[in-house]
Parts: structure tokens; sequence; C-alpha cells
């Protein structure tokens, strides 16, 4: 964007320029006088050069057509249902401590409150289509917590998905990025399809779908990105409610010729992925099975204010207050983070600068869906806070950790 307005701003130049140089401006004592040759007359190779630039302004939006020279990317995912714990580790692990009166009501069965743990459906990974046998994650992926495998792709490549929904509710695999025909949007409307391409949109309890998505260019990164390009994926079938339950995921798109074998960018370290996301437990779809699973008294009152407060679980990655795993990174490594958010956000670290559009910061804003790649070389070793800056989220939990090492 800073790119184009750039190039409108020389515009807006060469065209005060121009006014200049057809005779208006000019004083009265050099009428008679022939122009004054000057690089600046020369308007015509100004346009055409102007033009090359618009040119490749466009091509990089619309980066170049799909070229089926990659490999096939097979991933099985499955919509499971878990019985999910937000605080593991029963205490504060920022402060280290107890959690105090006010945080309780998050956590803590004290009556009418529903405690920690809640009914969710998320997505995993497993080794084959006989979804029998999960991928684990190995210990530096666990910080990932509720969020679905992290699925990657080099520009060129396709994403096969065998997905199978073992929840309750009706789900889908929406993805964000990447291109997809009809039979792989993963959402119902009335888009004038039928029949094949409508199986995508919500796969039933117990059903099946492939999903399939192309990575043309422009599914990669642009000019103004580093090596990759981050993307979400979300459950879409009842978009606001399968979000609630926990259907959400990350998607890396690494650059032609810029990838591993893995398809993990050459050039970076470490790669993170956090979603800061409110869980609003009172509009799940499992709040019923929910209530009768954890309820403290008989009959909760689920329009009281308080009990619905108690419900707004401030997440990072399906932890509160630290309780996940804390991410270690080494001192002078290259370290992208790729972050998204499902309400407004404010995601702040400490201890460390990064930089992302240009600009360096060590905070910034996220709305609804948003996504954000930010590139860290850390320098400051130690234990730092990073966590939500709205102070009504942090005070509810949205507040963890990571650290930096030699
Ligand atoms: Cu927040």
């Amino acid at each position: 964007m800073k790119k184009y307005l750039l190039i409108f701003a020389l515009f807006g130049f060469l065209a005060r320029t121009s006014d200049a140089h057809n005779g208006e401006d000019h004083g009265g004592d050099d009428m008679n006088m022939p122009p004054t040759p000057c690089s600046a007359c020369d308007h015509g190779n100004g346009m055409m050069s102007m033009r090359a630039d618009l040119n490749a302004y466009w091509a990089d939006v619309q980066g170049a057509p799909f070229e089926d020279d990659g490999v096939v990317r097979k991933y099985y995912i499955q919509a499971d249902e878990v019985i999910w714990d937000f605080t593991p580790l029963g205490y504060n692990a920022v402060t280290g401590k107890a959690f105090e009166d006010y945080q309780r009501m998050y956590v803590k069965r004290d009556p009418p409150f529903l405690g920690s743990k809640y009914i969710k459906c998320i997505y995993r990974e497993y080794t084959d289509a006989s979804f029998t046998t999960l991928k684990e994650r190995c210990e530096d992926e666990k910080y990932l917590g509720l969020l679905g495998p992290v699925i990657r792709a080099e520009v060129g490549d396709t994403i096969k998905i065998k997905f199978s929904n073992a929840c309750r509710i009706p789900t889908s695999m929406h993805p964000h990025g990447v291109f997809y025909n009809k039979d792989s949007e993963g959402a119902p409307y009335a888009d004038g399809t039928r029949g094949r391409d409508k199986r995508d949109d919500a796969v039933p309890p117990g059903g099946q779908w492939t999903y399939t998505w192309l990575v043309p260019e422009r599914a990669g990164p642009a000019s103004m990105d580093g090596s990759t390009a981050m993307w979400m994926y979300h459950s879409h079938a009842d978009e606001v409610i399968d979000i609630l339950a926990g259907l959400t995921g990350f998607m890396v798109i690494t650059a032609k010729g810029l990838a591993n074998p893995d398809a993990t960018p050459i050039d970076v370290d470490k790669e993170l992925f956090f979603n800061f996301q409110i869980f609003s437990e009172t509009m799940s779809p499992y709040l019923p099975d929910n209530v009768e699973k954890f309820k403290t008294v008989d009959d909760p009152d689920l329009e009281d204010p308080d009990f619905i407060e108690s419900n707004e679980i401030h997440s990072i990655n399906g932890y509160l207050w630290a309780n996940g795993p804390i991410v270690k990174i080494k001192k002078g490594s290259r370290v992208r983070w790729n972050i998204m958010s499902m309400d407004i956000h404010t995601p702040h670290w400490h201890g460390n600068t990064f930089v992302t559009d240009g600009m360096r910061m060590d905070i910034f804003g996220l709305s609804y869906a948003e996504m954000k790649v930010v590139d860290m070389v850390p320098d400051n070793v130690g234990v730092w806070l990073y966590h939500c800056h709205v102070p009504d989220h942090f005070l509810a939990g949205m507040i963890t950790k990571y650290e930096v090492v030699e």
C-alpha cells in the first residue's frame, strides 16, 4: 500500500511539474526564450517508467497464475470433542501464586461457577485416513494448545485435507487465502451451487469430506511480506458457534523457492503461532452439556451477569495466566510470530521488539479474524511478559510469558 501511495505522490509531483513547463507559470520576461532543456521536461519517459511501476505493482497484486509444479501436501484432520482445561496448572503462573479472588470466578468451581474445564470441538491431526492414531505434537509444539495443526505449503503446491467430523455438531474447514473451488470452501450459503459443491459446506456428525486447496502466488507472500504469508482456517458450518467451540488453526504459505522440503521457510529459525480469543462459553453449542457436566448448583441462572462473565474465557491458545507451555526462543535467532485474533486485542511483548509492515513495534492492534506476521531477532535474554494490553482482558487471564535463552 505504501508503494502505491508513493506512486500516486510521484504522479502528483510530475503533474505539477508538467503544468509549470506548459508556460502558464512562466514570468513575462522569459516568454520569448527557448525552453530550457532539463530532465524533468522528459515527460514521456517519466510516464513510461511510472506505467512500468504501476504494472509491476498490479502484477504483484495479481500474482503469477497457478502452476501445478509443486507437491501434494496431505493432511488427515478430524474435528474431535475434548474436555479442555484452560488452567491445567491450577494457579496463576504469571505471578506464581494462587488465583486472587477476582480471578477465581473464571477458573474455579466456586458455586455457581463452572470452573476451568469445558467441552470443546477442536481440529486434531491424525496419521492416516483411518483416523485411529493421533499425530502427537512434539514438546515444543504443545504451546499450540487448542489450535489445529499448522498446515503448510509452498507456492505451486496443492493441499489436500481428508476431513472427518467426530463432533456432535456439523463442522467444516474454511480456509483463508488459498484458491478453492465451490466444493472446498466449507461454508453454506445461497451461492447458486448444488450437489457435490454443497457437500463441503457442513460435514455432518460422523461424516467426512476431502478439501482441495490450490496454492497460487496470490496465496503466498507479496513484495512487502517476508518469505511467508499466514492464513487462518476455521469451521464455517455455523461460523460463530463453530469458532467458539474451538475450531481454528493456522496455515503458512512459503514463497516459491524459499521452502525446505517440509514447506517451512529456509530463512526462519523458529515460527510461532498464537490466537488471542475470548471463548464466550455461554454462547457455545456445548453450553447445556457443560452446565450438566460441571455445574456447582442445581439450576444455575444462565442469565446472571456474573455467571455470564465467569464464562468469558480470555484465552491465548486455550490457556489463561500462562498455564500453557512457555515458548523458548534463542537470542540472536530469526523468529517469526504469526498472530491472529478472534475479537479485538492488542498483543504486546515485553523485553524485545519486532518489525512488521516495515515498522519497529512491540505492540499492535488486531480486530476480528485479523492476522499479522511479525519478525523478531531477540537480543534480551530472560522471561518476559506477553499479553493483550486491553485492561479487562489481561485482568481476566489473557496474559502469558515467553523466554529468550542464550
Ligand atoms: Cu484482548
